[in-house]
Parts: C-alpha cells; structure tokens; sequence
C-alpha cells in the first residue's frame, strides 16, 4: 500500500461532509488535485499569465515555455517520439470527436466498418455512430464475456477487412475490466484499421507506453489524474497527423492567411486554434510530475490492492451483486455495485449522509447498462490517496443503507 501522508497533499480530503470525514470514493468521475498541482496554476497565474506562442516580451516567453514544457511532460509520459505527436484539448471527449471528424471523415465511406464495444463511454460511442450516419460506414460493437471481459476470439470475430477504425476503451469506466489494447491493435492493424485508444480511465491508474501499445491515437483527461479540467491530450502518429485536417480554425493554428486561402502551423499546433489552455497545460505537466514521483506502478498496486480488499468485504454483504470481473487482477479500482431493489440514487444518498461520496447513475455508459440488464448502478472508483480505512468506511455505509432500506424497498 502506499503511505497515507499522500493525503497530506491533497487539502479537500481534510474536511466533513455532512457531519463525518469525507471519504471519496468518485475519482473515476474526476481526481482529487494535491497542491502542487494547485501551486502550479496559481504560480502561472501570479508571475506568467501572458499569451504563447507571440516571442516578444519576457512574461510571453516564459508562459509559452511552461506550456510546451508541459507539452514535453505528456509526451515522456505516454512514451511519444515526439511533442509534435501530442495535441493539447478540452479532454478525452474532445480528443476523440477530433478523430472522428478529422480522419474519420476523410478515411471512411460507404460500406467501411467502424469497431468498438459495449464497454465504451459515451465520448467513445457518439462521434462514431454520428460518423457512420454521415458516411454510411457501418458501426459494430464487439461483445463482451460474461463476466464484462473482452475475448480475442470475439475481438477477430468482430474486425474484418472492411474495418476502418477500431476504438476501444482501456481500462472501463463502469466494470474496470482493463482490455488488452496492445493485441487488439495488431488485430485492426492486421486488417489494415486504425486503433484508437480511450485512456480517459487508463492514464491516472496505469502507466502508458504509446509505442508498445502501438496504437495509432490516444485520448485522455487531465482532471481524472490529478489535474485540472478543461485540458486533455490527443495523441496521433505523426505520419498521420500529418495528413490530417484540423477541425478548429481560427488564430494560433495558422501559418499564412490570404484573402481566399490560408496555411497551417506545423504539428501539433495546427489542431491547436485559438489561445490555448494555458494554464491547464500548466497544472497537467504539475500532476504529471507528482504521479512519477510516487511512480504509476506502485499506483496501480495500490489499486489493485483496495480493489481486492474492496471485493472481498463487499462480496460478504448479502444482497449486494458487484459487476465486472470477479478476479481483482483484471480490473483497476473501480466497483461498480448494486444492493437488492434499492435505487442506486437512494444508495449514494444515504452514503453521502455518512460522509462517503460515490457515483450513480448510468455513468454515460446506456449500451452497458442494457447489457448488464439494469437501468442504473452505485461506483466506488478508488485512486492513490484511498485507503483501506475508506473502504471500511464503504462497507459500514452499505450495511446501515441495507438496513435503512430493509422497511422501504
Ligand atoms: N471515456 C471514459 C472511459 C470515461 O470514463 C470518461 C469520463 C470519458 C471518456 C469522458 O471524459 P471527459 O473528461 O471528456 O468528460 N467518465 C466519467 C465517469 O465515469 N464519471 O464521470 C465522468
């Protein structure tokens, strides 16, 4: 496990709601931010805020050296070649709508396929259906095992030669499964397709490497890794960034404007229009250098460690049906649970009373929900400043709720 005294980093940990010390258990939703992270933004603020990119006075300079050190951070990170190949956006969800839209539309036509899964997030689900409606591509979904697994078998069943991209999302933000992206890239590579990445749940747990994986885009969100919101990374392959049009135009991405014609920035700025997110930049590179120095593998132990821990205490609770895969070493720190009858809503209400944030709902995940047969479900999704002391707080929650609830359902 790893030291609690990575609490200490993080201020809003330190407070009561609702008369008990708050236990957060919704990172899967967005982090927590330690203060170096908020140092790093307020710092920018303080002694840099000026525009990139404009190289005429100090603060300028130093604002746009910050934002592409950031830029610099993100591409070790993830293990890109080059910062040309990582491009500053709002998030996952606009990383991806930016794969659809630029080479989706420019590579996929009538009769083409498009490939993802049951598993996916609505960000990961929409900018596809959106595009095969546009170009009469057909949209596939690879099924999943029973316990929300994905096999390989299915994986070639599912990818054909007609398959243009397959998109599919590492680790669930409902079932936690972690998929094994690095062999269902060689599988669409085989048949030609591009393997698009949705790290959105990925990139604060586990620790990414875009050229093992050798996928050919990965999207991903600041705020769910100590970050700050507003700022997410797409990553693409240079030599097919390269081809690709941009889909915001406007200042900043600009080489040339004439009356009737216009140029673009080399990569990555040409996908980069307007002023960027400076500061979010800023705070991501923060977050970035916080998560190496406790290292992304000793995190993703850490998870994997209150996960089972977690599965354990809740399996003992009668009633309580968790979904996913059973064995705690398929999945990242994410439980995705519901109790007999009781609403999901009422649950996570009656954990808030106690002091226990947690998610419910349908996580932007309706196909998933159809699968599992339910309409809605509670999340406990754990990160690096959980404890096991959260989770005994988790399981007294469930147990007063279950008795709570025992008169009224
Ligand atoms: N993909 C996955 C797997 C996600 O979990 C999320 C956000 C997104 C994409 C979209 O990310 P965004 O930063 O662009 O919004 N997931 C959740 C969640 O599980 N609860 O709230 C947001």
């Amino acid at each position: 496990m790893l030291s609690t005294d990575i609490r200490s980093h993080f201020p809003i940990l330190h407070q009561e709601i609702n008369g008990h010390p708050l236990v957060y258990l919704d990172s899967g939703a967005t982090s927590q931010k330690p203060t170096q992270v908020i140092e790093a933004i307020k710092n920018y603020y303080e002694l840099e805020n000026s525009n990139v990119h404009r190289g005429v006075h100090t603060l300028g300079n130093r604002a746009t050296d910050s934002y592409e050190g950031a830029r610099e951070k993100v591409r070790k990170f993830i293990n890109a070649t080059s910062t040309k190949e990582v491009i500053f956006t709002r998030g996952t969800t606009t990383s991806l709508n930016t794969v659809a839209r630029s080479y989706g539309l420019a590579n996929v036509k009538e009769g083409d396929e498009i490939v993802i899964t049951y598993m996916e997030h609505h960000s990961n689900i929409i900018p596809w259906q959106q595009l095969a409606k546009e170009t009469g591509a057909t949209l596939k979904y690879i099924d999943l095992e029973a316990d929300g697994t994905l096999s390989l078998e299915n994986v070639r069943a599912t990818i054909t030669d007609k398959t243009k991209i397959v998109s599919v999302v590492y680790v669930s933000n409902v079932l936690g499964t972690m998929n094994p992206i690095k062999e269902i890239t060689q599988i669409a590579h085989e048949h030609g397709a591009i393997m698009v990445v949705d790290g959105a749940q990925a990139s604060p747990h586990i620790k990414l490497d875009v050229q093992a994986l050798d996928c050919d885009f990965l999207a991903f969100s600041g705020h769910k890794m100590c970050g700050p919101t507003g700022i997410g990374v797409l990553y693409g392959k240079q030599a097919l960034l390269e081809k690709m049009e941009p889909i915001e135009f406007g200042g900043e991405m600009i080489d040339f404007v004439g009356l009737y014609e216009s140029t673009w920035k080399e990569l990555p700025w040409k996908f980069e229009g307007g002023t960027p997110i400076i500061a979010g930049a800023i705070g991501l590179g923060a977050a970035i250098d916080f998560l190496e120095e406790i290292g992304l593998d000793e995190i993703e132990k850490h998870e994997h460690e209150l996960a089972a821990y977690a599965m354990d205490k809740m399996s003992a609770i009668e009633g309580l049906t968790i979904y996913g895969p059973t064995d705690p070493s398929k999945r990242a720190g994410i439980i995705t649970f519901n109790l007999n009858d009781v609403h999901p809503h009422d649950l996570a209400t009656v954990l808030d009373m106690n002091g226990i944030a947690v998610r419910a709902g349908h996580h932007c995940a309706q196909p998933l929900m159809k699968w599992l047969q339910v309409s809605a479900t509670a999340r406990a999704s754990f990160y690096l400043y959980n404890t096991k002391e959260d989770i005994d707080s988790l399981i007294a929650g469930l147990r007063t709720a279950k008795e709570y609830f025992n008169d009224v359902y």
